[in-house]
């Protein structure tokens, strides 16, 4: 496979004055004819007409009505061009009823639907699939469906018809064409200036009680936009379609939002607080792409965090208004490092803007988007929120309908702010995590603390040099007392030195409050120290990463070395159980322990080889500990955490049933299933429901509740995608392998759908122990699916393949076992560019 760079980058050389597509439907032929006023760019020399198109059949190509035979491969096609405006035409055949990897124009249940970001649009028809090539698109669409979609407004439509036209120049990943049968929930949206905007929610027939949630949260989208951002919309419509089969979350399309259902409907009764808080969230995600993505998009894929990294940034400040600022910072901190650290600390690891890629899906990544999201709020932080606010009326004025880079992004920040910020940019094209030492000393009311910063060289960064990193720092007193407002600190050296003076006592640091950085900060701080800032800290970030550092401390020494579990992290939890004045989420935040596979990481990084089995053991022993010690304790705070009145999937309510959830798993163990059983037996909303059959099933019970819950829900896929995910996630380690054989032979395990694959392979690899099970029968498995997938999905395929990355933490025992499936894979003759990219490089 080719290797492509963004120092290569050139531009195409030609400006398309318009678009006009033409679609025959049909499902094993459509036939798509082109139509673009093209227009030599004089600038670019040397240009060339080159149009991407793969899988495609060449039915006719014309210039100016003139047929024309150009020289066509597997990748695209090049033509001989005059060198003045002319008009290029073309007719292809494709297959929509055969594309099994979502990508281009397929069929999900009898609906025709798109995918092309990022380079999807080159399977529909021969195109400049780049993004740095925008255009007026008018679409026109000829299918025998009641339901006909594309971008922009609709212009006329009639019995098997309907034309589109987006006025709106876009790149071509964000065409999109929607045909099926499909029944809208509609409602209406007035902007700021007070255009009155029809939004429509299309799902299959069925589905309709399952919209009103996602469709709320569309109008609190909008509002937010216009309110924090002063971003309008700029449609006369905008449409949401549900999709079963797709492989992502969603896709921003321009004005026809594409969803996997999974992110899109909603219902108390088949959908947790998580699966509504997820979709609110994606919700605002997409809609916010409208204007960081479509208005202004990327020159190149390298720059695909300049969307996506600050889009994920404003949902994350969205879903932070709509609901606990704290709760949302420390989920985020958990979800960076479950899926960032790892791969900014293995063979994965790349910078938020990559250098080269193979297969641009590839670099859909936790680096790009989270970490991406995470160098956002450091420049805020940075600049402060004023300087932010303005920088971002500069980038929308100065860049709107142009495709960006970093480049573009980060000179806003300096023409407002007058900052160099060259030294900040290494957070885009460095990869790895900086590690963040820091000593303290006390002197004559002085306190010093001295950081020292260092990244692990990584493949993509041989030598790292030092970042600039905002410590936000706190003062607190002897009593819990805050002495100074936290004050963000500026390192920009490999180790300085930040004195605080004129303190009458010696104060408690409370350091990088907010993880106002994304680093791992390594503190020497005695079980004192973080009991301390367990009770004490102000700070709801610091304060819940004490717990955590209480838990890892004492998981460690339980699984390393056998220790009893730690008093500190058992006195210290049942003080958050006794203390209700706490955020019932906060509070149940405070009483998880951290992953196991992030406790494997700890413990590779510290030198010794992580053992799965003992890790699960000491966290199965811990809660253990924990539930005995707290006794009565809990049957009160779950009482307590009981929900009156109907079901409301708001943060208070949510709260309240996710500390409900945690005190059952603790409570559990004590009762032998009896709260749970009778939570399972009562519950009115699918929360309640599925942590009451985690926690039978965890005890070894609850199999005729499965039985049951199966016979109820069969006919609800996104139900029975947690029936399946539950049994594999609930399993004991020694069996999890057999759990899944079993479930991937079931009737409904059709692997060609994203959703239930993950279910089922995406719970399996998150299931640490089961995964790694000694024999490497784990490995096997996993393998055996994704060879089978490859050649159907490339793109979910090469997704959970990152379930390998680590794999130099273990024994070698289970590297060899690794090792050995992933030449296996690489073996495998016709392996697609996707999956031979990322084991390729996985085991270098
Ligand atoms: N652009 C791909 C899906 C998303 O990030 O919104
Ligand atoms: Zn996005």
């Amino acid at each position: 496979p080719t290797t492509v760079y963004l120092k290569d980058y050139t531009p195409f050389g030609f400006t398309l004055e318009s678009v006009h597509l033409t679609f025959d439907l049909a499902p094993d032929a459509t036939r798509v004819k082109s139509r673009i006023a093209v227009r030599p760019d004089p600038a670019v020399p040397d240009r060339q007409f080159f149009l991407h198109g793969e899988q495609l059949k060449l039915i006719s190509a014309a210039i100016d009505g003139k047929p024309v035979s150009p020289e066509v491969t597997p990748e695209g096609l090049t033509c001989k061009v005059p060198d003045k405006p002319f008009e290029w035409t073309c007719e292809v055949e494709i297959a929509p009823a055969k594309n099994t990897a979502l990508e281009g124009l397929y069929v999900s249940n009898g609906m025709y639907c798109t995918q092309c970001e990022a380079e999807g649009f080159r399977k529909i028809t021969y195109y400049p699939d780049r993004p740095d090539v925008m255009s007026v698109f008018t679409v026109r669409i000829n299918g025998d469906l009641p339901v006909l979609l594309s971008n922009g407004n609709p212009v006329d439509s009639g019995e098997g018809w309907a034309e589109w036209h987006d006025p709106w120049p876009k790149p071509s990943y964000l065409f999109a064409l929607v045909a099926g049968d499909l029944v809208a929930h509609s409602d209406s949206f007035t902007t700021i200036s007070g255009q009155e905007v029809a939004l429509n929610l299309w799902v299959r027939p069925g589905d309709e009680g399952k919209c009103s949630f996602g469709m709320e949260a569309l109008k609190k989208s909008m509002k937010w936009d216009e309110d924090v951002y002063g971003r309008e919309y700029d449609l006369d419509i905008f449409n949401i379609v549900a999709v079963d089969d797709f492989n992502m979350g969603a896709m921003e399309n321009k004005g026809l939002n594409v969803f996997n259902s999974s992110a899109v409907l909603a219902s108390p009764e088949t959908s947790t607080d998580m699966n509504f808080e997820r979709i609110e969230a994606i919700i605002a995600h997409e809609y916010f792409h409208n204007w960081t993505g479509n208005r202004i998009t990327c020159r190149d894929w390298f720059q695909l965090c300049l969307k996506e990294g600050l889009t994920v940034f404003r949902d994350s400040q969205f879903t932070s208004d709509m609901r606990s600022a704290a709760v949302k910072r420390i989920g985020d901190v958990i979800d960076l490092r479950a899926r960032q650290f790892p791969e900014d600390n293995g063979p994965l690891a790349h910078p938020v803007r990559p250098e080269s890629f193979q297969e641009i899906n590839n670099f859909y990544t936790a680096t790009v988007y989270e970490k991406g999201a995470e160098v956002i709020g450091m420049l805020k932080r940075l600049v402060g929120d004023q300087a932010y606010a303005e920088a971002l009326d500069l980038y929308f004025a100065r860049h709107d309908g142009q495709a960006c880079t970093i480049e573009d992004w980060l000179k806003v920040f300096e023409d407002v702010t007058g900052r160099d910020l060259s030294q900040f940019k290494r957070w885009y094209s460095q990869a790895g995590t900086p590690r963040l030492k820091v000593s303290e000393s006390w002197e004559d009311g002085t306190l010093r603390l001295t950081f020292t910063q260092s990244t692990p060289p990584s493949a993509a960064t041989p030598a790292p040099l030092p970042q600039v990193i905002p410590i936000a720092v706190g003062l607190i007193g002897a009593n819990g007392d805050e002495l100074r407002e936290t004050e963000v600190l500026e390192m920009t050296k490999a180790s300085q030195t930040f004195e605080f003076k004129d303190l009458p006592n010696r104060p408690h640091a409370s350091i990088l409050r907010g993880f106002s950085a994304p680093v791992i900060l390594e503190r020497d701080l005695s079980a004192a120290e973080r009991a301390f800032f367990l009770a004490h800290d102000t700070d709801p970030y610091c304060r819940w990463e004490a717990g955590r550092g209480i838990a890892l401390d004492t998981l460690n020494a339980m699984s390393l070395t056998g220790a009893a579990p730690d008093s500190a992290y058992l006195d210290g939890m049942i003080a958050v159980l006794r203390d209700d004045t706490l955020d019932p989420a906060y509070r149940a935040l405070m009483l998880g322990l951290p992953g196991q596979s992030e406790l494997a990481a700890a413990q590779a990084e510290a030198g010794y080889t992580p053992d799965p089995d003992a890790i699960w053991a000491a966290a199965e022993a811990l809660r253990q500990a924990l539930a005995t010690r707290a006794g009565d304790l809990l049957a009160r705070v779950y009482a307590g955490a009981q929900v009156d009145g109907p079901y409301r999937p708001d943060a208070e309510q949510s709260g309240k049933r996710a500390l409900a959830g945690a005190v059952l798993a603790l409570l559990t163990r004590l009762d032998n299933g009896t709260t749970a059983a009778v939570q399972y037996a009562r519950a009115d909303n699918m929360t309640l429901k599925l942590s009451a059959l985690a926690c039978l099933l965890r005890a070894g019970k609850g199999q005729a509740e499965l039985v049951a819950f199966y016979d109820e829900w069969r006919h609800d896929r996104l139900v029975i995608d947690k029936w399946f995910m539950l049994q594999v996630g609930e399993a004991p380690p020694a069996s999890a392998v057999e759990t899944v054989r079993k479930l991937t032979q079931h009737p409904d395990f059709n692997y060609r759908n994203p959703n239930r694959f993950r279910a089922v392979m995406g719970a399996f690899t998150g299931h640490h122990a089961g995964f790694h099970r000694k024999d490497g029968a784990g490995y096997e498995l996993l393998a055996d699916w994704l060879i089978k997938l490859d050649p159907l999905n490339p793109q979910t395929t090469a997704r959970m393949c990152s379930a390998f990355q680590t794999w130099r933490r273990y024994d070698a025992g289970r590297q060899a076992l690794i090792r050995a499936q992933l030449d296996r894979i690489a073996a495998t003759p016709d392996l697609s560019r996707d999956t031979t990219e990322m084991i390729t490089r996985i085991q270098r």
